[in-house]
């Protein structure tokens, strides 16, 4: 249905009288305006975007207003990761807005990289007008179908007075229970009709989604008893326990306890890195100490983490040795998916660790100091073996660990977030930058997108001035959303691309180089722009970096520019590779730790 000029001028300036009018609560409102309104109840300061014709009226709304700041992207998938990287940091929901057809289908990837992580987010979509709808309309796409399998839940919004409501269940969806992402299907002229606007509903009812978030009682102290009598205990815990803001929780719980503690990928910065009960990282690149442990405990505590195939390696193998499992998971289908547990609690984590933590310090048995000392030095001979050792000293080429390791020594007190994009930089960045606090590390897991990095580093420093932003990178993932660099300049978001260029898509040169017997099929990237120049026609600052002795002083250099967005080159080691490394359909404890080991 297409809106006539007049028809909307009327409309527009009756709405404008309403918003004149005293702010009582029953007014005549524009979808359009009554979908601001409710984003402006939620609280949300700034959403990430791009426009087209299905939502001007939206936009329309969004610029006669200024307690929301829209950012325009340059590509709408760089508008999800940016509200993304804006959750992960911030534990609020993000909020993206794209046009309907080709803006959703750009998005696509944004929201399925979320919704892999559990990450709260709720994307608007325009849509063609209801009446159009299934017509094979100009820019119709179907966006509930399409969308279907990588979100929390969808709408199609078809009546205007819906909206109100349906925007508080999009966001009571999105941050309750399991986070993840919700889209809001906005037809064209559900955003222009008018509809009496009664204020933003309180509460939301829906019977059928009521998330649990006590633990069972029973369950718990079970878990109890198998924690208090292990001889090799281990803490096992991973995005669930940041997404569910119970980091100070499990602090108290391992200091109680001084049982070993581990994290997922996604769980690093939980407990401090930087405490010996940290064992590093596990999984295919985790250490020889946590991949160690993880096999040869007797009791698993696992928090906020689904033993994903990354982490657990040869499922057979996995479970080709005794231990008890106890596993704490908000969302009943993550338990006992990929391994079989004994102990499973179904509830919020932050719940059901301080009740356990409660428990605990009313039990009367302690653990067994004797036994857990033995545990503890056949843990310390496994660290002692210092997996993560390289070439340190080396002065003819940039070794990418050093790049990470120098920055982690420079930031490690300072307010600083580090985003990363997918590849080896990314391990490198989880294995030696040490993160002590939660939410400083934003990374794609689970779908592992290329390209989140710099869209994610915007979108933490647009909610986060006053803290420093880097992202590291590859010469590969950056390009797949460099574009945003525009977007750094025109809202004044200045990041840190901490780039690790080794003229590869490293991760697949690797994997080439081990599975499939050196054939390097498509992985070296030729012709790449001089970054520097890309940099500078950006508006920005460009570095390169080729020898070993600069780094440090690039990074320094780079930080005390504050107000800059710095493209730093560097140029790392082409062949170096990610180690320990558990190849595809091993065991966790098969690592190859070395080039010796290939
Ligand atoms: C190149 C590459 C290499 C990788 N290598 C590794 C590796 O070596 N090691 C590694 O660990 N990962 C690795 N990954 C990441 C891996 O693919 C998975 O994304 C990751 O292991 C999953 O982490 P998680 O188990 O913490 O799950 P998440 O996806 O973070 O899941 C969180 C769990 O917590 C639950 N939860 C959410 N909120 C709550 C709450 N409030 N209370 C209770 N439960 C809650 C959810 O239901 C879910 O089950 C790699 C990824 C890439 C791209
Ligand atoms: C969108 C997308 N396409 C392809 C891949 C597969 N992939 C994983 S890592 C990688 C190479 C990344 O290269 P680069 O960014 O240069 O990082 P490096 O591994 O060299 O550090 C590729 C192609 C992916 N993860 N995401
Ligand atoms: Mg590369």
């Amino acid at each position: 249905m297409e809106i006539s000029k007049a028809e909307y001028s009327s409309a527009a300036a009756a709405a404008s009288q309403s918003k004149a009018s005293p702010a009582s609560a029953h007014q005549e409102l524009m979808g359009s305006e009554i979908l601001v309104k409710s984003l402006q109840a939620e609280g949300v300061k700034q959403l990430w975007g791009y426009p087209g014709g299905a939502v001007l009226y939206i936009y329309d709304a969004l610029y006669k207003q200024d307690s929301i700041q829209h950012v325009l992207v340059r590509h709408e998938q760089a508008a999800v990761h940016a509200a993304d990287g804006f959750a992960r940091a911030t534990g609020e929901v993000g909020v993206a807005l794209v046009t309907s057809g080709p803006g959703l289908t750009n998005a696509v990837t944004g929201i399925a990289t979320a919704y892999t992580d559990s990450i709260p987010l709720v994307v608007i979509s325009g849509q063609t007008s209801t009446a159009y709808i299934g017509t094979d309309a100009f820019q119709e796409c179907d966006t509930v179908g399409i969308t279907r399998p990588i979100v929390k839940h969808n709408f199609l919004v078809k009546d205007v007075r819906d909206l109100a409501d349906t925007m508080k269940k999009a966001f009571h969806i999105a941050r309750t229970g399991r986070p993840g992402p919700v889209v809001v299907d906005i037809p064209k002229d559900v955003s222009f009709k008018k509809a009496l606007y009664t204020g933003y509903p309180e509460k939301v009812e829906m019977r059928s989604y009521n998330p649990v978030r006590k633990g069972h009682a029973g369950q718990i102290r079970k878990a109890l008893q198998l924690l208090l009598a292990a001889k090799r205990p281990y803490i096992y815990t991973g995005g669930g326990v940041l997404l569910g803001n119970a980091c100070n929780e499990l602090r108290t719980l391992v200091d109680m306890l001084g049982y070993p503690v581990t994290h997922t990928l996604l769980g690093l910065g939980a407990y401090p890195a930087s405490d010996r009960k940290f064992l590093g990282m596990l999984g295919m690149h985790g250490t020889i100490e946590a991949n160690n442990a993880m096999q040869n405990c007797d009791v698993l505590l696992a928090v906020g983490a689904r033993f994903d195939d990354r982490v657990i390696g040869n499922p057979k193998h996995f479970m080709s040795v005794e231990r008890k499992i106890i596993h704490i998971d908000i969302d009943p289908s993550s338990i006992s998916k990929r391994v079989k547990v004994d102990v499973p609690i179904v509830g919020d984590v932050k719940e059901v660790l301080t009740e356990l933590i409660a428990m605990i310090r009313e039990a009367t048995t302690r653990p067994d100091a004797a036994a857990l000392g033995q545990w503890w030095e056949t843990i310390e001979g496994w660290r002692s073996r210092d997996c993560l050792k390289y070439d340190r000293g080396n002065t003819s080429v940039i070794k990418p660990q050093y790049v990470v390791e120098t920055l982690w020594n420079m930031t490690r007190d300072a307010d600083a977030y580090i985003t990363s994009d997918v590849g080896q930089h990314q391990m490198w960045a989880a294995q030696y930058y040490r993160f002590d606090e939660p939410r400083r590390w934003i990374n794609s897991g689970g779908l592992g997108t290329m390209g989140v990095g710099l869209p994610y580093a915007m979108g933490i420093k647009l909610a986060k001035p006053e803290s420093e932003v880097f992202c590291i990178t590859g010469e590969g993932s950056i390009q797949m959303n460099i574009q945003e660099l525009a977007t750094c300049l025109q809202y004044n978001t200045p990041v840190k691309v901490v780039s690790l260029n080794n003229r590869y898509l490293g991760m697949v040169r690797q994997w080439q180089e081990i599975e499939y017997s050196g054939r390097y099929s498509s992985s070296y990237m030729d012709s790449l722009p001089n970054f520097v120049k890309l940099a500078e026609a950006y508006g920005h600052v460009g570095m390169l970096i080729e020898r070993p002795e600069d780094v440090e002083p690039a990074l320094r250099e780079a930080r005390k520019l504050k107000d800059r967005t710095v493209f730093m080159d560097f140029r790392t080691d082409p062949t170096e590779n990610v180690f320990p490394m558990v190849q595809a359909g091993r065991g966790i404890t098969e690592m190859l730790l070395g080039a010796d080991d290939l």
